[in-house]
């Protein structure tokens, strides 16, 4: 059974890419939302990058959730929370008052202004306590 050199080598490119495109589509379902809804993220997220203080940190609010529920910020950074829901909701600090947005109504958004303090601030929203998320500031 002889087994020649070109065709081994095409062999080999094909497998290669292959796995390049399989790679490709990895990376592509990784940056895709999941909607468990099971509740606790996996422990092995990877660090993320955040954003340069003074950029402006972005959340949104759609279908009762904050994306992202986990914002990382400096101090002080501004924060602006948009309400792409179809209700009114806010974005509290759930001890000492530490930012509120105050009610914002669909379609409107709110910016506050973070803690200078760096730590973990979990908030939720004051109308539908079951929508919940941590600011982080470092
Ligand atoms: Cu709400």
């Amino acid at each position: 059974m002889p087994l020649s050199s070109p065709f081994r080598t095409g062999r080999t490119r094909f497998a290669v890419a292959a796995a390049a495109f399989f790679l490709s589509l990895t990376a592509l379902a990784g940056c895709s939302d999941s909607d468990g809804g099971g509740g606790g993220s996996s422990s092995s997220a990877p660090a993320t990058s955040r954003p340069p203080a003074g950029g402006g940190t972005k959340v949104s609010i759609k279908d009762f959730k904050f994306r992202p529920a986990d914002p990382t910020v400096a101090p002080g950074a501004r924060i602006t929370v948009t309400n792409d829901d179809t209700t009114t909701h806010t974005m509290t600090a759930t001890k000492g008052k530490a930012f509120d947005t105050g009610d914002i109504a669909p379609g409107k958004s709110a910016t506050f202004t973070a803690p200078s303090k760096a730590g973990a601030y979990p908030y939720d929203c004051t109308i539908h306590p079951f929508m919940t998320g941590t600011l982080t500031v470092k």
